[in-house]
């Protein structure tokens, strides 16, 4: 241990590195480099190992995310945590069996699946055969709203299959108004503004009919031969709706004031698709480890309470940090500094995307948070880049809720640029994930040196914001200087332009 703490400061001075705790004497240890690679893909092969044997995904309200949820609290208490479970009720959904939607009236056509037409989340299960008619169909090449008012069925015929171009309005709105006004089916294609492919989106919450949603070619098509007359169409859709449990894994230092708590956050869950080792075994498994650590930083480097939380259902919306956040009392909601999100830090073609809280919509202290991270990596040389919030992840409700949101994320479906090829390596043009929510996201598609630099990055913010959170909410230790002096961060970007 003293051993440790002499090489560590040692290799510290060598590298020029200083972490806030380096004033402290005797040396605190350094988190970054108790986190090992080893076991961050320890974690990762159990995970992997669990979806295995438990039906290849480990989706919320299915046996692989209730397995995990055991792992992680079994890790927790293994390490002397006393974690608690958090239970909450969703809208759990799944097809049970490929869809099937075609013509059958004045042709016979079966469209294919994904290419021509895909199941809203959601949907109905039925087998429905019916007349189907266009409502409200927009001006060619426009969006229009179709369907987002009840008034737009006056003329719909009842027992029918309900046409309605995407645009306007949600795609809950537009199916609800279908089955109020009578529909046994609806069909709300692609709208023509976007590329086309068939709408794959979510109804919010379970619908009585089945809806799929085609390419704007074979909705547009449809409308025409319905409003020809005589247009007949056969939809079948095998899905279940059901109440189901799934859980947030919560875990928190002994050490640290509970007025003055950091939370940092992964989702456990994976999509029904795939294991979801990047997405999100990744994340779980470094804050895992990292949890497994910290308590090495002792009571002197633990002056902030660190919360661990696992998400569940972030696939579905967030639900899981979502529960979290509202369950809070304001009084609660007052004492979290800040929250820490890792979702995906190990993409294949990734890059080290740093959460952009220089956002003017983020809230204060946010910016702070993406420079503590941005030094780090500036003074290891190693490049990094804003991700912008996009809300598409688990620091969504903390935002929403006023409270300053960092992390590091590596990217999902999106295309590396040819300048973040030139940076990190990899493909241009190429997604940084091509598993992405697949069948194929397995330990095979982690990034290792992106896993292990990135865990280093995730320690050092959360050994910063442990010692002291001065800079994200002005909270000072009562004695003694608080925080290092930052390091001054040559600009990465000029507007939207990189510029080095
Ligand atoms: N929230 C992730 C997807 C994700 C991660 N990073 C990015 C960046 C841009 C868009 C999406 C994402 C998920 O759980 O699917
Ligand atoms: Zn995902
Ligand atoms: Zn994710």
């Amino acid at each position: 241990m003293r051993k440790f703490a002499i090489g560590a400061a040692t290799a510290l001075a060598a590298t020029g590195l200083v972490v806030p705790s380096a004033n402290a004497a005797p040396a605190t240890p350094d988190l970054a480099k108790l986190v090992t690679a080893k076991d961050i893909r320890r974690h990762l092969e159990n995970l992997q190992t669990i979806a295995d044997y438990n039906g290849g995904n480990r989706s919320a309200g299915q046996a692989g995310f209730t397995v995990s949820t055991k792992y992680v609290v079994s890790q927790l208490k293994k390490a002397g945590y006393k974690p608690t479970v958090q239970n909450f009720d969703f809208d759990y959904f799944q097809e049970r069996s490929p869809a099937s939607f075609g013509q059958t009236a004045p042709g016979k056509v079966d469209y294919k699946l994904d290419t021509d037409f895909t199941t809203y989340q959601y949907s109905g299960a039925g087998d429905v055969t019916a007349v189907a008619a266009a409502v409200d169909t927009p001006a060619p090449n426009a969006d229009g709203d179709a369907g987002c008012q009840t008034g737009d069925f006056a003329s719909f015929p009842k027992g029918g299959i309900a046409l309605i171009q995407r645009g306007g309005c949600d795609f809950a709105t537009k199916a609800a108004n279908a089955k109020t006004a009578g529909a046994v089916a609806v069909v709300i294609y692609q709208k023509p503004t976007v590329a086309d492919g068939p709408v794959g989106g979510t109804l919010g919450g379970p619908v009585a009919i089945p809806a799929v949603g085609p390419t704007y070619k074979v909705g547009s098509e449809l409308v025409r031969l319905a409003n020809a007359g005589g247009l007949k169409l056969h939809i079948k859709t095998d899905t279940l709706n059901e109440k189901r449990t799934a859980s947030n894994v919560i875990a928190e230092t002994r050490y640290g004031s509970s007025d003055n708590v950091v939370v940092v956050g992964a989702h456990l869950d994976s999509v029904d698709a795939g294991p979801g080792v990047n997405d999100n075994g990744s994340g779980t498994s470094t804050i895992l480890t990292i949890a497994q650590k910290v308590g090495k930083l002792g009571k002197k480097g633990l002056k902030n309470k660190i919360r661990f939380a696992w998400w569940g259902a972030e696939e579905e919306g967030l639900l899981g940090s979502e529960h979290y956040v509202t369950s809070l009392s304001a009084a609660q909601k007052a004492k979290i500094a800040l929250n820490l999100n890792f979702d995906m830090t190990a993409s294949p073609n990734g890059v080290r995307g740093v959460y952009n809280g220089s956002d003017p919509t983020a809230p204060h202290g946010s910016a702070a948070i993406q420079k503590v991270i941005n030094d780090y990596y500036g003074k290891r040389k190693l490049p990094t880049v804003p991700s912008d919030f996009n809300g598409r992840s688990d620091y969504g409700p903390f935002l929403e809720a006023g409270i300053p949101a960092g992390g590091i994320d590596t990217g999902a479906e999106g295309l590396k640029s040819a300048e973040e090829a030139k940076l990190f390596g990899g493909k241009a043009g190429q997604p940084y994930d091509v598993c992405y929510h697949a069948k194929c996201d397995r330990i095979t598609n982690i990034n290792w040196g992106l896993l292990d630099t990135n865990a280093d990055g995730v320690a050092f913010a959360v050994q910063s914001f442990a010692k002291s959170t001065l800079p994200v909410n002005g909270e000072a230790l009562r004695t003694g200087r608080s925080y290092a002096k930052p390091a001054p961060t040559a600009p990465l970007y000029r507007g939207s332009h990189l510029v080095r």
